[in-house]
């Protein structure tokens, strides 16, 4: 018998694919459709304090290698995230929900931590430290003195298991300054990558930009970004603390990407942009092809290969 299933958390998850923050997340419909899939579990759409339309459209666009996306954080607000998961979880207490969120400074984002701690929720918080695409607010996670705040202060708030959302870094110097930052506190998981911030892509016939928001410029996603989003994952792997456990999301289109992604050292991975492609059934799909590589490998479980990738002498 192959299992795809995992631990996060010390929760169990049936499956170690889920839905990437942002896609098919928005409403209770788009959740319910993912409870149904063969995904271990979803995580809403991040929630800021007060609802928000986000920016003008068209601000999500699908390339034959990706997508790119200026939404803007559209959310319909924390509150109606917790009521939609608290329902979920009365309906099935076994499984565990993620509910995202993000606050525009450090008082908000402890605001948010209080609310999820007087309510019923009893998932896994993701505190997104990395939207690329609010006109005017740089990614947080670029800010390492702000991170350490921000960590510090939610800490101060929050017991309950969280993990941060984190953009992609570039040089190894920052995966070292991140993670010195990173290992001094309680976190249940990292998750790498975000989309590749303020990436353009442009209509050659047209000369034109494809999304409206910030003059064309958006959040990079899909096949694009899967060698960083690899090393962010390995990279960490290697530096946190084996109790901070790695959610791998970006550039995962097939079983193989699946694969990567675990050998690198993620104990659960994320789909964003070719969920938006197929829609819920790709889980089904994704987890064929991960057991069929498992089978031809002769592996049994995610153990027998997670983070076993090998380096050349
Ligand atoms: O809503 C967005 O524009 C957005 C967010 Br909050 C994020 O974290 N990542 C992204 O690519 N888009």
């Amino acid at each position: 018998m192959i299992s795809t299933a995992t631990k996060l958390a010390n929760r169990s998850f049936s499956n170690c694919m889920m839905n990437a923050a942002g896609v098919w997340c928005m409403d209770e419909a788009e959740l319910t459709a993912i409870d149904d899939s063969a995904a271990g579990t979803f995580v809403t759409k991040s929630g800021t304090l007060v609802s928000r339309p986000g920016n003008p459209e068209p601000r999500y666009y699908e390339t034959a290698l990706g997508s790119i996306n200026s939404m803007g954080l559209p959310n319909h607000g924390i509150d109606y995230y917790l009521d939609v998961v608290a329902a979920f979880q009365k309906k099935n207490p076994g499984k565990t929900y993620f509910l995202s969120c993000t606050g525009f400074s450090i008082e908000q984002d402890q605001t948010l931590l209080r609310k999820i701690k007087d309510s019923e929720f009893n998932g896994i918080v993701e505190l997104n430290l990395s939207c690329p695409n609010v006109p005017g607010k740089p990614q947080i996670g670029y800010d390492f003195e702000t991170v350490d705040q921000i960590l510090a202060a939610v800490f101060a708030e929050y017991d309950g298991p969280l993990g941060v959302k984190l953009p992609p870094y570039f040089d190894l110097v920052h995966f070292d300054q991140m993670a010195v930052i990173l290992n001094k506190y309680p976190l249940a998981y990292i998750n790498s990558i975000n989309s590749i911030g303020n990436g353009l892509y442009i209509d050659d016939e047209k000369e034109e930009v494809v999304i409206k928001p910030k003059n064309g410029f958006g959040g990079i996603g899909g096949e694009y970004v899967k060698p960083t989003a690899l090393a962010n994952v390995h990279a960490f792997y290697q530096r946190l603390k084996p109790e901070i456990q790695i959610i791998g999301t970006g550039g995962i289109t097939s079983g193989r990407d699946v694969f990567e992604h675990i050998l690198c050292g993620a104990s659960m991975v994320q789909v964003g942009t070719e969920l938006a492609k197929e829609g819920p059934q790709v889980f089904e799909r994704l987890t064929k092809e991960l057991q069929d590589i498992m089978a031809a490998k002769g592996y049994t479980t995610l153990a027998d290969f997670r983070g076993k990738l090998r380096h050349q002498d």
